[in-house]
């Protein structure tokens, strides 16, 4: 299987941050990536290819540009300068103000875990990119491969960065592949994501569907309940499956092989997008759905099943120890 990864992914280096006013060691580190790559040398059926630089329209396909040109200037900071937004205008009756400081970085931001530093935007492309060159291998070959993405993607909006993502990795996948039929974009991070649903709200093209912790109690915690099932031309094309934390793998599969079957029935895709998230995984910090390896290599086998042209982001998964493993066990369910 064709793995998608770029080195510089590992330059955005994250120290901590505040959860609920508590100061932790950030959850979204470097190891993660070192874990995986392990793991997928040591099995020996994965080919590591180092994508090329998408085009900024697949970018801003799904992004605003005044966002997009946010970003990229934050290669201008020095070193050691951390954007790091903890106002947020949350009124945007009134006319805001494009940020023009650390203090107004909040203008594009929803929480105070995502900071900015001066190599973020270009890890944040090469994971992006990692997701076209993805995209395009699917649409060329048919054959399922995977992209080792982070920073992850799933909370970024069209103009919104927060949750550890900044660009939209599997929805610019998405995006692009919806050009050439209907995308079904499967989401089983145990985080709801919102910067997803935000995108395809209003789109027939790319059905979303996402099983996660419930959001009453959750991260995100705004967004994600069932009630939710698009706007406009996407009126039916979201469908939000929120679980209580400790289910357990056994309530968790039967939802999942629901959700996707309403799902599948709904579009029959020409495409799947799978944004992975190993935070459902048994003890991970930030999910609580208990699945372990094998559990993992289940999923994989369910989503193979269903028998499409399947491309696989990398999203969350916060138990180091165990995530090569569990990708692992995932990923070789489709060989
Ligand atoms: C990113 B992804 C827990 C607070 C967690 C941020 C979680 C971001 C998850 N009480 N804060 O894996 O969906
Ligand atoms: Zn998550």
């Amino acid at each position: 299987m064709k793995v998608f990864y770029d080195p510089v992914q590992k330059t955005h280096v994250l120290s901590h941050e505040i959860i609920a006013g508590k100061r932790f060691r950030h959850h979204e580190r470097r190891a993660r990536i070192d874990i995986i790559r392990r793991h997928l040398r040591a099995n020996g059926q994965f080919e590591f290819i180092v994508p090329e630089a998408l085009p900024m329209e697949a970018v801003l396909a799904v992004h605003d540009e005044a966002y997009v040109r946010f970003l990229e200037s934050s290669q201008m900071l020095s070193k050691d300068e951390v954007i790091w937004p903890y106002v947020f205008p949350c009124d945007r009756r009134v006319p805001v103000y494009e940020p023009v400081t650390v203090f107004t970085a909040g203008y594009y931001c929803f929480d105070v875990g995502t900071p900015i530093m001066s190599d973020t935007w270009q890890a944040a492309i090469a994971a992006a990119s990692g997701a076209y060159a993805a995209a395009q291998h699917l649409k060329k070959t048919g054959e399922v491969c995977y992209a080792l993405a982070r920073p992850p993607g799933h909370h970024a909006a069209a103009a919104l960065f927060g949750g550890y993502c900044y660009l939209n990795n599997a929805a610019i996948a998405a995006q692009y592949l919806s050009q050439y039929g209907k995308v079904l974009l499967i989401d089983f991070d145990y985080h709801h994501g919102n910067g997803t649903q935000s995108i395809f709200y209003d789109n027939s093209d790319v059905f979303y569907v996402s099983l996660h912790g419930n959001p009453a109690i959750e991260y995100p915690y705004f967004t994600g309940y069932s009630h939710e099932t698009g706007i406009d031309d996407g009126a039916g094309f979201t469908l939000n499956c929120p679980l209580e934390p400790h289910c357990g793998p056994e309530e968790y599969f039967e939802a999942f092989k629901t959700s996707i079957d309403t799902a599948m029935k709904k579009t029959d895709p020409a495409f799947i997008v799978c944004s992975c998230g190993f935070d459902v995984a048994d003890k991970d910090p930030l999910g609580h759905f208990g699945l372990l390896p094998e559990n993992f290599h289940s999923l994989g086998q369910i989503i193979r099943s269903l028998n499409k042209p399947t491309m696989l982001v990398q999203e969350g998964g916060y138990l180091v120890e165990r995530l090569g493993l569990n990708v692992e066990a995932f990923l070789t369910a489709f060989l």
